[in-house]
């Protein structure tokens, strides 16, 4: 998405196709920033034992650093309905305000400003804060349901099946990665709800991580090479798998998800927000259809991905993949920022 500011006539101002991704490149940028503060906060609460207040300095923080970017922001995945959630709510409007005559570009935008607020209570793994934005319209607006998703990365494209057993979905994964089953590992969320899932992926001879939570960063695991994870399998969150799949369209890997109808209230709020048919089998550009996705992460606890956010005396350093479809750019930043005086050591290199 270009962060054309249009005359409030709404006529466009020129752009070139290269100050276009100039424009994608800055406000990926920006969107690091935000993560990375969210990221900052709830890293001050590692290991407090305190869920909902790790949770809490996220969002605050998310949401503080928003008002700085150039944008028409609107939350469509967010921390609840406008009357759930003070803050990041969906409808939630965000962003700078434009100077008199100036419109920023309308941006809709995914948040999960802290996805695993128990790892990060605890001071465990794969903690990360996280955000999908694409231009108006390109996410879909899933509700807060659960996700049947099978994950895995580039070279699996149309090699999987929602509906086929797990030992069927390992031997397509195995064979389009040149491996034998026994050398897969899958990673799946711990939840009582998995126990046949894991039996059968046991049975198939797969090896497997169990993740207290947060399927969202092992998604995105699963789709890059070295990170020592090829698949992920299971229920988890709508709103996470939205995110994932835009994670996916930046890195090209294979994700398929059906939503959950837990009741028949829950089908009537899928029927409000546009969704007809609850069985439909989505891959990630029907989950995150936008033609210019941006995606960032930082890593709040460390983990197989990201490492965590690290403080010194001086100043803390914080790592984040920032991911943009068009053009189409994955990048790691490994930032110092130096708030105090200079470390007497001076930055390390590594
Ligand atoms: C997963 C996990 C998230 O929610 O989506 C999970 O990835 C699903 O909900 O980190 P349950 O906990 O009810 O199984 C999270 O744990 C975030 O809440």
């Amino acid at each position: 998405m270009a962060a054309q500011a249009t005359k409030s006539s709404g006529k466009k101002s020129k752009i070139s196709p290269n100050g276009e991704q100039h424009l994608a490149a800055h406000l990926a940028f920006e969107m690091a920033r935000v993560v990375e503060e969210a990221a900052v906060a709830s890293a001050r609460t590692m290991g407090q034992g305190d869920s909902p207040g790790s949770d809490h300095a996220a969002v605050q923080a998310m949401r503080r650093a928003f008002e700085d970017v150039p944008i028409a922001g609107n939350i469509v995945i967010g921390e609840g309905e406008r009357d759930e959630a003070p803050m990041l709510y969906i409808g939630e409007r965000v962003g700078a305000k434009p100077p008199p005559g100036l419109e920023y570009p309308a941006v809709d935008i995914a948040v999960d400003p802290l996805e695993g607020t128990n790892l990060c209570s605890t001071g465990a793994a794969n903690s990360i804060a996280v955000l999908a934005a694409s231009e108006a319209g390109g996410l879909l607006h899933a509700p807060d349901c659960y996700m049947e998703k099978i994950i895995a990365g580039p070279g699996c494209q149309g090699a999987l099946d929602l509906d086929a057993p797990p030992k069927d979905n390992l031997k397509a994964i195995a064979k389009r990665l040149d491996r034998d089953v026994e050398d897969l590992v899958v990673m799946v969320l711990d939840r009582p709800r998995h126990k046949e899932l894991i039996a059968s992926i046991r049975k198939a001879g797969a090896r497997i991580r169990l993740i207290g939570d947060g399927d969202l960063s092992a998604g995105i695991a699963a789709a890059v090479s070295g990170a020592g994870v090829h698949a992920v399998m299971g229920i988890g969150g709508a709103p996470e798998g939205v995110i994932t799949a835009a994670a996916m369209r930046c890195l090209h890997g294979e994700m398929l998800g059906r939503l959950v109808v837990g009741n028949k209230e829950m089908e009537r709020r899928m029927q409000k927000m546009g969704i007809s048919d609850p069985r439909k089998i989505y891959r990630a550009q029907d989950l995150a259809p936008g033609k210019k996705i941006i995606f960032a992460a930082c890593g709040v606890t460390p983990g197989n991905l990201l490492q965590g956010v690290r403080f010194f005396g001086t100043g803390h350093r914080t790592h984040s993949l920032v991911m943009t479809s068009q053009p189409n750019t994955v990048n790691f930043r490994d930032t110092v920022h130096l708030t105090g005086k200079p470390d007497r050591r001076g930055v390390r290199l590594f």
